[in-house]
C-alpha cells in the first residue's frame, strides 16, 4: 500500500519553511529560488522536446565565449532573466550568454536585495546528442545601496560571499539542487504536479571516492604535477580498492552532481596553451565550489580555495579541481610537489 501520508515537500514549501526558521527573513531569497524553479520548469519543457521541434540549430550569433549560440541557450537565458526581472528579489543579473551585466531599473527591482549570475544552459553543445545539460546559478547580496542601480562591483564578489547557489540537471529526471549556509538539498521534478519535490535532503559529499573526471584529450597539455596525479588514479594500489574509475560526461553539472552524491573528483586544469583552463569563475566554478563545500567537499584552482578568489572580470576563467575532501587532499599533495629539473 503506497504511503500516501508520506510528507513530500515541494520546493516552495521547503523554501518557505526555511524562511520561517529565520524570523528576520523577508522571504526575498525564498521568492528568488521559486522564480528560478519556475524558469527551470519552462526550460525543462523545451529541453525535453528539443529533438522534436526546430529549437535546435544555431541562431547564427556568437556569444562572448566565441561559441555558436544554440537557440536553447538563448531561450534558457531569456526565461531566467525574465522571471528575475519581474520578481521582487533581484536587482540585476550577469549571464554567460551576455557580454555585460543587466541592470533591472524598475523601482521594485532597484530596491531588491540580491543579484544573480548564471550559466543558463551549460553543456549546450550536448543538446543535439541527448546528453544531460544544466543550468548553474549563484546568488549574492548586492553591495551597492538598495534603491540605486546595481554596478559591476555587485557582481565581482568573492565566492565566499554567496548567499545561495545551485544547479538544475535536465537529464533522466530533472533535479534542482541548491545550497545555502544551512546545507544542500535536492528536488526532483514531479511532472504529474509540475513541482520540484524534496528527494535528496541534506546532501553530503562522501569524503572518499573512486571516480575521477578529467578530459584525457588534454593530458599532454597538463602540468607534470597534474599528469602525475592522473597517473596515480590509474594505478591506485589494490589496498584501497583502486584503481579509480574514469567518468567524464563533458557536461559539468552531470559530472559534479554524480561526484557530489557518490564521491569523486572533477578536474578542469589549465593547459600550456590555456593556463586558466576553460571554466568560468563567477557562474560555473563559484556556485559549484559553494555547494560542494557546504556538502563537506573542497574546491581549488590548484593553488587557492576557489571561494577566496577576488574576481576581476565577469567572464574570467580559472583552473578547477573539486570533489571529495580526502581525494582533494591527495591531489593537493601532488600539486604542491616542486618538479626538479
Ligand atoms: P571539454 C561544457 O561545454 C563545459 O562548459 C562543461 O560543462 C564541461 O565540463 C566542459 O565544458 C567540457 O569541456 O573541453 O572537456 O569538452
Amino acid at each position: 500500500m503506497a504511503n500516501v501520508n508520506r510528507e513530500i515537500l515541494t520546493l516552495d514549501e521547503f523554501t518557505i519553511r526555511e524562511m520561517r526558521a529565520f524570523p528576520q527573513a523577508t522571504g526575498e531569497l525564498a521568492s528568488l529560488l521559486r522564480d528560478i524553479g519556475l524558469a527551470a520548469k519552462r526550460v525543462n519543457v523545451e529541453v525535453n522536446k528539443a529533438g522534436l521541434v526546430d529549437i535546435l540549430g544555431d541562431t547564427g550569433e556568437i556569444n562572448v565565449q566565441g561559441e555558436e549560440v544554440k537557440k536553447m541557450d538563448e531561450y534558457a537565458n531569456n526565461q531566467l532573466t525574465g522571471v528575475l526581472r519581474h520578481g521582487i528579489s533581484c536587482a540585476g543579473i550577469a549571464s554567460e550568454e551576455l557580454d555585460d551585466f543587466v541592470v533591472f531599473e524598475d523601482e521594485i527591482s532597484k530596491n531588491s536585495k540580491y543579484v544573480c549570475m548564471y550559466d543558463p544552459l551549460d553543456g549546450s553543445s550536448n543538446i543535439d546528442v541527448n546528453v544531460s545539460i544544466g543550468t548553474i546559478f549563484s546568488v549574492y547580496r548586492r553591495k551597492t545601496e538598495r534603491g540605486t542601480c546595481v554596478t559591476q562591483e555587485d557582481f565581482l564578489q568573492a565566492g565566499s560571499r554567496q548567499v545561495a547557489a545551485g544547479y538544475i540537471i535536465y537529464g533522466s529526471s530533472t533535479i534542482l539542487v541548491y545550497a545555502t549556509k544551512r546545507g544542500v538539498n535536492g528536488f526532483t521534478l514531479d511532472p504529474a504536479i509540475g513541482e520540484f519535490c524534496l528527494s535528496h535532503p541534506d546532501i553530503k559529499c562522501p569524503p572518499d571516492g573512486k571516480i575521477y573526471s578529467v578530459n584525457h584529450g588534454n593530458f599532454f597539455g597538463y602540468s607534470t604535477q597534474v599528469k602525475k596525479y592522473i597517473d596515480l588514479c590509474q594505478h591506485k594500489e589494490k589496498s584501497n580498492g583502486g584503481p579509480y574509475t574514469q567518468r567524464y560526461i563533458g557536461s559539468m553539472v552531470s559530472d559534479v552532481h554524480r561526484n557530489l552524491l557518490k564521491g569523486g573528483i572533477f578536474m578542469y586544469p589549465g593547459t600550456i596553451d590555456k593556463p586558466q583552463g576553460k571554466l568560468r569563475l563567477l557562474y560555473e566554478c563559484n556556485p559549484f565550489a559553494f555547494i560542494v563545500e557546504r556538502a563537506g567537499g573542497t574546491a581549488t584552482d590548484g593553488k587557492m580555495r576557489i571561494l577566496e578568489k577576488e574576481p576581476q572580470t565577469l567572464h574570467e576563467r580559472t583552473p578547477f579541481f573539486i570533489g571529495s575532501k580526502n581525494m582533494m587532499q591527495e591531489l593537493e599533495q601532488y600539486l604542491k610537489e616542486t618538479i626538479k629539473g
